[in-house]
């Protein structure tokens, strides 16, 4: 029978002339090994990423049982979120890497289960690279979406959707996840290979690097970058964070500052001039000046501000305990507190208080941080600072404070 299509054709249908990989760099067992490690990275960042966003918008059946202790346990979680998103990015460049001659497969598509599993992947690859560049730049405050889109519900979002990709994409792979993990010497006989035709795409087989340097130097890679970051959250480890977006040793009185008084609107006179604390929607309304708050009992606290954006440090407070200065203004012992700050519109500039924060013994209405006056930038004449709550709930500039009744 006469061949009724012309050879090329058949040949192109076959395979075009891609490039082909046999290298053990691109192997099962790569990346495997590497998306086990990718895989802990994601999971991590994953799970303090839900504390951070259930810390900062506790749905309603949620709000009365968040811990107030450990008092650093925000300070901890979000470190960590920001060090596995960190190491996350050498982690995904390597596995992104191992597995890219996948693009070069043939057919490209062959089934629609086929398709899915591709889509799936698509899905993955595009939100693991949305989070960990949103995450990296948010950490290093430098917001280049402007109003494109909102920074937290996005984040928050794709994070999910990735993790439904990642999860379909672990089950899909199971079998050759399998097959990653068996020790070499348990490797089944290859099957054997259909010759391939040589063409101009074929590459030369390279050997130069074995698996065992190409994981090391990933590992090396991660753990780099991670030092390099994490002493923004671990003081101890500050003097080798030289990559890190924050040298938390500056800032006033020890303490860096996210937004300043300037930023937010707040200007010195507008402070000194008539400033009096509101308390209301208890039995007694109260309105106190500064010198007012001062002469009531003084507590003293040491609590990290421990920023969303991956920097925390302890510090020393004083001022007076929130639950004391309900009591005087006859709130009751289960309301909750809204806090208004003298800021306008800022994203911050209202607070809820949930009961279990406003009653406990460390939260205080600050007026004082590492023995000295707050300053301006601190938030000037009375600020917020509450145990185990992320930085953007610790309000600055105080000017209200009253029962949700
Ligand atoms: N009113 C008001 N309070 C605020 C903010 C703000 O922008 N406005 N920023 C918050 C954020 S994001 C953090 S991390 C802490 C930082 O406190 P500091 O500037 O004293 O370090 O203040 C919080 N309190
Ligand atoms: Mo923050």
């Amino acid at each position: 029978m006469p061949n009724l299509i012309p050879k090329d054709l058949v040949s192109l249908l076959r395979r075009p002339p891609l490039p082909r990989f046999r290298s053990r760099l691109h192997d099962e067992r790569t990346a495997t090994l590497i998306g086990t490690a990718l895989g802990v990275a994601f999971a991590t960042a994953f799970l303090t990423g839900l504390v951070s966003h259930f810390l900062q918008h506790p749905p309603s059946w949620l709000a009365h049982h968040l811990p107030t202790r450990p008092y650093w346990g925000y300070r901890f979680t979000q470190g960590l979120h920001v060090a596995s998103g960190t190491a996350a990015i050498p982690l995904l460049l390597a596995k992104l890497w191992t597995v890219y001659p996948r693009l070069f497969a043939w057919p490209p598509l062959k089934s629609v289960a086929h398709a899915l599993e591709r889509l799936s992947i698509l899905v993955l690859v595009a939100g693991a690279v949305f989070e960990l560049v949103t995450g990296l730049l948010n950490s290093a405050q430098w917001y280049v979406w402007g109003n494109q889109f909102p920074f937290v519900q996005t984040h928050y979002w794709v994070a999910w959707i990735t993790v439904g990709a990642l999860v379909v994409h672990l089950g899909v792979k199971a079998p050759a996840i399998a097959r990653g993990f068996r020790r070499p010497g348990e490797e089944l006989p290859e099957l054997p290979e259909l010759p391939e035709p040589a063409g101009p795409a074929e590459l030369p087989e390279t050997h130069h690097v074995s698996r065992r340097a190409f994981i090391a130097t990933t590992a090396v890679a991660a753990g780099t970058v991670t030092v390099a970051t994490v002493g923004q959250s671990v003081g101890s480890l500050r003097s080798v964070s030289v990559l890190s977006a924050r040298d938390t040793g500056v800032g006033e009185l020890g303490v860096p500052v996210n937004r300043t008084a300037g930023q937010a609107g707040i200007t010195a006179a507008a402070v000194t001039s008539d400033w009096r604390l509101q308390v209301g929607g208890g039995a007694r309304g109260l309105s106190l000046s500064r010198q007012e708050l001062a002469a009531l009992p003084q507590t003293s606290a040491t609590l990290p501000i421990a920023c969303v954006e991956g920097w925390s440090v302890d510090a020393h407070w004083q001022g007076v305990r929130i639950s004391d200065l309900m009591d005087l203004a006859g709130i009751a012992h289960d309301a909750d507190v809204r806090v208004v700050s003298m800021e306008q519109n800022g994203a911050y500039a209202v607070m809820v208080m949930e009961r279990q924060y406003v009653r406990d013994p460390a939260a205080l209405l600050a007026l004082r941080l590492n023995g000295r006056t707050l300053t301006l930038d601190h938030g000037y004449p009375a600020r917020i600072i509450v145990p185990n709550r992320p930085g953007v709930l610790q309000t600055k500039w105080v000017q209200r404070m009253e029962a949700i009744v």
